[in-house]
Parts: C-alpha cells; sequence; structure tokens
C-alpha cells in the first residue's frame, strides 16, 4: 500500500493528516471519513483461499480544487489483474450502452473510416455496439480474463494499461470513450494528458463517471471502495481536464446509471460548450463541497447501524435473508455494517464467474439465482440497488408471493408488492 501525495486534480501537495478533521484549511488536502480497514470489492474470494486482507479506506477532501478522493493506493495489479465485473450483466446497462453508441455515431457522424478507442473496455459490450453500426473499434482493457472475454466476441483488445508508452503506438482517433474508468486511476493527469495525446484534432473525449452529488444525496457510502480513488464533481473534474489541454463542452445526466451517472463529453476546443454545463455546476454548487462531504460523513455511521439494526430486527423475528446480487459495493457494504453470514444466507447473483465465490471479510457466498429460487428467502437486501426497477419487475413473482426487499438508501426501507 503506498500514498498518492499530489491531489490528483490539481497538484496540490500539502496534505493534512491530522488534528482538526473538520476545520477548513486553506490549501491543503484533509480527511473527511474514515471507513476503518475494508477488503478489496471485487476481490470475491475462493473456498479454500480465504485471505481476509484489508486496506485502509479513507476518504480526503482538496481544499484547493474541491476534488474528493483516496490517498491510499492499492497496488494496481492486485486489482485488476483478474476482474470479476462484467457490463453485460445487466439488461439496463447493455441496453444504456447501445444508445451511447446509437447517439455518439449519430452526433459525430461516425463511418466506416472512424475509429473508436474504449479505455477499460470490460467485455466489450460498448465496442461491439458500435461494431454493429459499422464504426472501426479497439479495446483496452488490462484484465486477462475480461480482455478474453471480449476478444471471443470479436472485439479486438489490448490487455494493457493506458499510458503514454501505448498511446504512442497507436493511431490517432475520433472518438475515445472511457466509461467508469476514471475514477479508477490513480494517475488522473497522466490519464488525461494520455487521451489528449490519442485524440484527432476534431477529436471527442467521450467519459461516464458516477456523479459524487448523487453518492451524497443518496447516502450511497458503498461507492466508497479502493477501485474508486476518486469521487468526481464538475468543478474539479473541468479543471482536471482544462490542465490537459480539454475542455468540458457537454454533459448528460442518468439518474439511474450506478445511481447518478454524468456522461461528459471534452473537446480541444471550447467554442461549442453548451449550456447545460453551467446550469449542471450551478446546480451542484452545494452538493459536493467540503460542507456535504462533512455532512454525509456524519449521516454514514448512523445509516450503517439503522441498516444492521433493521436486519437484526427481522432475524428476531425469524425471518430468512438473503443478498440480492454480490456488486463491488456489497463488501464495503457488508463489511462497513457488520452484516455477516449470521444474517444473509446468501448473495445471489448471475455473473458465473462471482458464482461459487464468497463475499470477502463477511465470508457470505454467492450462489446463482437457480440455487437462490431452491431456497427463496423471506428478505432479500437489495445490495444491486442501482438496478432496483429491472429487479423488481424481474422479481415481481416472488413480490407477489410475499417475499419483501430491504432497499438500503437513500434510507433503509421495507419494499413489498
Ligand atoms: P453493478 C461496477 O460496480 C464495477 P458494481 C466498477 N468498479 C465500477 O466502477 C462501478 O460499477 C461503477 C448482479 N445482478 O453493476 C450483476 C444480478 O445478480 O451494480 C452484478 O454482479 N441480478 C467498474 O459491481 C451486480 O448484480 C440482476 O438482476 O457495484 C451489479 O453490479 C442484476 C440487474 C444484476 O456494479
Amino acid at each position: 500500500m503506498s500514498s498518492w501525495l499530489p491531489c490528483r486534480g490539481c497538484g496540490l501537495s500539502e496534505f493534512s493528516l491530522g488534528a482538526s478533521l473538520w476545520a477548513p484549511r486553506h490549501r491543503a488536502v484533509v480527511p473527511m471519513l474514515n471507513m476503518g480497514s475494508l477488503p478489496l470489492a471485487n476481490r470475491l474470494e475462493n473456498p479454500g483461499s480465504i485471505s481476509d486482507k484489508a486496506y485502509p479506506l479513507v476518504v480526503y477532501y482538496c481544499h484547493n480544487c474541491a476534488l474528493i478522493q483516496l490517498a491510499d493506493l492499492v497496488p494496481r495489479d492486485e486489482m485488476f489483474t483478474e476482474y470479476v465485473y462484467l457490463t453485460s450483466a445487466s439488461k439496463t446497462m447493455m441496453e444504456h450502452f447501445d444508445r451511447y453508441a446509437e447517439a455518439l455515431s449519430n452526433r459525430l457522424d461516425l463511418t466506416t473510416r472512424d475509429s473508436v478507442l474504449d479505455v477499460g473496455s470490460n467485455d466489450g459490450t460498448l465496442l461491439k455496439a458500435f461494431q454493429r453500426r459499422g464504426v472501426r473499434v479497439l479495446g483496452i482493457e488490462p484484465a486477462q480474463n475480461v480482455a478474453s472475454i471480449a476478444e471471443q466476441g470479436g472485439v479486438p483488445t489490448l490487455t494493457e494499461y493506458f499510458d503514454l508508452e501505448l498511446a504512442k503506438k497507436l493511431e490517432k482517433v475520433r472518438l475515445v470513450t472511457a466509461n467508469n474508468i476514471m475514477s479508477h486511476v490513480g494517475n488522473l493527469r497522466g490519464f488525461l494528458a494520455t487521451v489528449a495525446h490519442v485524440l484527432g484534432p476534431d477529436g471527442l473525449f467521450v467519459f461516464e463517471v458516477p456523479w459524487v452529488a448523487d453518492v451524497i444525496r443518496n447516502n450511497s457510502f458503498d461507492m466508497i471502495y479502493h477501485e474508486h480513488l476518486t469521487y468526481f464533481g464538475l468543478k474539479p473534474l473541468a479543471r482536471a481536464l482544462r490542465e490537459a489541454g480539454l475542455f468540458l463542452v457537454d454533459l448528460e445526466y442518468y439518474p439511474t446509471i450506478h445511481g447518478g451517472t454524468l456522461r461528459g463529453f471534452a473537446s480541444r476546443s471550447s467554442d461549442e460548450l453548451s449550456p447545460v454545463v453551467r446550469e449542471m455546476s450551478t446546480r451542484e454548487e452545494k452538493e459536493a463541497d467540503f460542507w456535504a462531504l462533512k455532512d454525509f460523513s456524519e449521516r454514514v455511521p448512523k445509516l450503517a447501524h439503522q441498516l444492521r439494526n433493521m436486519l437484526l430486527g427481522l432475524k428476531k423475528e425469524g425471518k430468512r435473508i438473503a443478498g440480492y446480487g454480490a456488486p463491488a459495493k456489497a463488501t464495503i457494504l457488508l463489511n462497513y455494517c457488520n452484516i455477516g453470514r449470521n444474517i444473509l444466507d446468501y448473495a445471489s447473483d448471475t455473473t458465473p464467474l462471482k458464482q461459487g465465490k464468497s463475499i470477502p471479510g463477511v465470508r457470505v457466498p454467492v450462489v446463482s439465482p437457480q440455487l437462490a429460487r431452491t431456497k427463496p428467502p423471506d428478505y432479500y437486501l437489495l445490495l444491486a440497488w442501482n438496478f432496483r426497477e429491472e429487479i423488481l419487475t424481474k422479481e415481481k413473482e416472488f413480490l407477489d408471493k410475499g417475499g419483501r426487499f430491504v432497499v438500503p438508501f437513500p434510507n433503509p426501507e421495507v419494499v413489498d408488492s
């Protein structure tokens, strides 16, 4: 474990690690929320090789550029060499990325002469959607197992990290995409400079990031994990892009994707700046600042107690409870709230790569939905809460038979038919 000293957004190197946690100190990066030591979110454990490894998880705020971030870095190979998250695991995301490719193909009038480079291309879901529209594609994906799934599906993929050395070998492209990647990048300034390097003169950089204003508003503290090094608000985001010679010219907002996602559009010129950027920045102003983060940090432990007590109450009534989904964020929710096998019988997940393993720390086994259906619980804790609509629709029969869901955010609530 190492510490990244300068602020990931503006490069400020003054860290104030101690004493007064809340004093808004000028021009320093300060710790705001200490979540203790927690396991890596996506490191599901194989039976027989339980490690219980945990790493500190502390959220910092930069008083210079307002970027919310982690400072302690877990070596990236520990997190990304083998990955269990597949974009194609949900219908919602498949449809989202299909619409994404359609919108971008139309916006840029992409033809067979154009190429799209997708950084962190995962199983190739987005690039396949571009291929269906006749565009040339290349994926960059460091996780070997996930990159092979993309390759097998016909998506050319380099199993590499995206850095300047690699970018120098690539041709300039019309469109660079990076979805749910920028939060994972240790050297954000270097990453953005690399994007600028590979982008053609009239190129567009399009990216998606979870919006920190939504994390704060929805209380979804389980979005904080070691992989997510940066929690983007608009002001620090626009600033970091500018320093790489890119301008945030447009924004779209997807409230139901990962609990609230921003799609940003950046180009080399600010000529086509959309008024939406200013409107959203004004809207965000007080939602992702020091005080909003401070209030959130105070709410988090209380919410964790509330959720645990609610589940313990159900257990006392003799109810059987299981987890629905085994997303990365479940590792954080369950470990931080101390919800273990005494509360959850199992977590059901559709991803074959996750089944047969267990959620680290709490050791809750992950089973297939088919197996779960043979031992249905009375209550499902909705760990994949970002797919609430998709899941509640899919589980109509469970609900109709009297089954219930506990939805953890924004405040724990029980949902029935
Ligand atoms: P899901 C991912 O986090 C990974 P995760 C990543 N680190 C990131 O940055 C964030 O997204 C933003 C399952 N499921 O998408 C499939 C069912 O079992 O919330 C998935 O394993 N049944 C890149 O892991 C999990 O739930 C279903 O009906 O938190 C959802 O994972 C559905 C719809 C899903 O991402």
